[in-house]
């Protein structure tokens, strides 16, 4: 059953009303947050722990147990620290964006609670270079906060210092990688550490610190407000909650909606785009989760629950829910080929297979994508996805390699067409 307006956590989602801190606290933000600061540390993490949450960013990692790895005391030479992604750069994600230019008192409310449950001195929310407007917004958000007292010093009268900084990016996709992004707010060259350590253990400026997704920040007071047994009513075990999705593509509405997590599919579909443009036979194929996951065709993905689990059984993922759907006027050759020249530009360069490989791997999808290429080229494209995969310093390289493998796994017949025809042009 499709999600009530009742149950919506983001009711602000469209902008329909003001961002501002009066209308926010109509809608139920800033609410006694001195109460939920009350309960103490230790109630605000298991009960986000209860609920199910799991990150929004991508990686799916529980948030409460993140939260659980921060140093139960204080020390004033080492503080701890929140570090909030914002950076919104995964092609086909635009929900992050939507909280801070309609709900930003979520996510700053969010930031408190999130930043006292793990004994956190400051949050860093690290915004995306490329939204302007959106910094504008979250930079006057956060000042209305400071006027009104709820964050700064004695946040909300709770007797606890808290301090929100917003940052901004300077348009590299791999600054939303988590060491990245702390390397960045250092000053530095956004490239990522090699974990572990693990940022809990060392973080921004060598200190415990904690990286959260916007939409897991942004959901926290609500989780607490209506009790973790409210929020894990919704989805299957292990995919709690409810969840923004972001479809965009060949659907007749594409959309920015927040649904229960397991939703099938189709009913995500024809229920908030109507439907596929053509109608359903006219599905070529779906990246479920951000360009960073294997696309699923149309016959494995209409009936599978869009959830962790539920992706990763047809082989894919769910990355940060954003649906890229894809119809039969769609080269997919060339819709991947153009990926893999996304990830080889956005590489940070660091690690060798990276560096070389996404070149490798665009050059060699762009000789499939014109049919300038013998049809052994499609196995050694294959080999070179699995030298890179798995055999980097962080993730992008897998991400660069995965679109690739899902589309020789399922197209590989469009990719020797495309070879023979050549080869036939070329003979005539
Ligand atoms: C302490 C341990 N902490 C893991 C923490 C870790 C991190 C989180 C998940 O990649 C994915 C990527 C993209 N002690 C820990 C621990 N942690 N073990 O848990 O870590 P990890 O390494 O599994 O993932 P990640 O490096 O955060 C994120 C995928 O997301 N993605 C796209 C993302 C794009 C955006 C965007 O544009 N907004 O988010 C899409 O699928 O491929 O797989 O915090 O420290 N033992
Ligand atoms: Fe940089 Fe790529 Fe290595 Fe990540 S995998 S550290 S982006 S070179």
């Amino acid at each position: 059953m499709a999600l009530a307006d009742k149950d919506r956590i983001f009711t602000n989602v469209y902008g329909y009303q003001p961002w501002s801190l009066a209308a926010a606290r109509k809608r139920g933000d800033w609410d006694n947050t001195k109460a939920i600061l009350a309960k103490g540390r230790d109630a605000i993490v298991q009960e986000v722990k209860d609920s199910g949450l799991r990150g929004r960013g991508g990686a799916g990692f529980p948030t409460g147990l993140k939260w659980s790895f921060m140093p139960k005391e204080y020390r004033p030479d080492r503080p701890g620290f929140l570090v909030i992604n914002a950076d919104e750069s995964e092609p086909g994600s635009c929900k992050d964006r939507e909280i801070i230019r309609h709900d930003p008192h979520k996510l700053i409310e969010g930031a408190l609670v999130a930043g006292f449950a793990m004994g956190a001195r400051a949050a860093y929310i690290y915004i995306r270079g490329e939204y302007i407007r959106e910094a504008e917004t979250l930079f006057a958000a956060v000042q209305e906060a400071y006027d009104a007292r709820l964050i700064g010093k004695n946040a909300c009268k709770s007797g606890y210092d808290f301090d929100v900084f917003v940052h901004r990016g300077a348009g590299a996709y791999i600054c939303g990688e988590e060491t990245a992004m702390i390397e960045s707010i250092e000053g530095k060259k956004g490239q990522p550490r090699l974990k572990p350590p693990f940022p809990a253990g060392a973080g921004l400026y060598g200190c415990p610190t904690t990286v959260n997704n916007v939409e897991s920040i942004a959901v926290a007071p609500t989780i607490i407000r209506r009790g973790a047994a409210w929020f894990s009513s919704f989805g299957r075990e292990g995919n709690k909650g409810t969840k923004l999705f972001q479809i965009s593509g060949h659907v007749n509405k594409p959309c920015v909606v927040e649904e229960e997590m397991s939703i099938p599919f189709s009913e995500l579909i024809e229920k908030h785009c109507g439907g596929i443009r053509g109608g359903r036979d006219n599905l070529l194929a779906v990246i479920p989760g951000g360009s960073s996951v294997p696309l699923v065709p149309a016959d494995q993905i209409w009936d599978a629950p869009m959830d962790f689990d539920g992706l990763k059984a047809v082989g894919s993922g769910l990355g940060t829910a954003a649906v890229i759907v894809m119809d039969k006027s769609t080269d997919i050759v060339r819709a991947i080929s153009r990926l893999s020249y996304f990830y080889k530009h956005e590489s940070c360069g660091q690690c060798t297979p990276c560096r070389e490989g996404t070149g490798w791997m665009w050059r060699m999808m762009e000789r499939l994508r014109t049919g300038d290429a013998e049809v052994g080229e499609i196995d050694m494209l294959q080999q070179v996805t699995k030298q890179v995969e798995g055999h980097t310093i962080c993730a992008l390289g897998d991400a660069a390699a995965w679109p690739i493998q899902g589309l020789i796994k399922h197209f590989r017949p469009e990719l020797e067409r495309r070879i023979a025809e050549n080869v036939r042009e070329a003979a005539e």
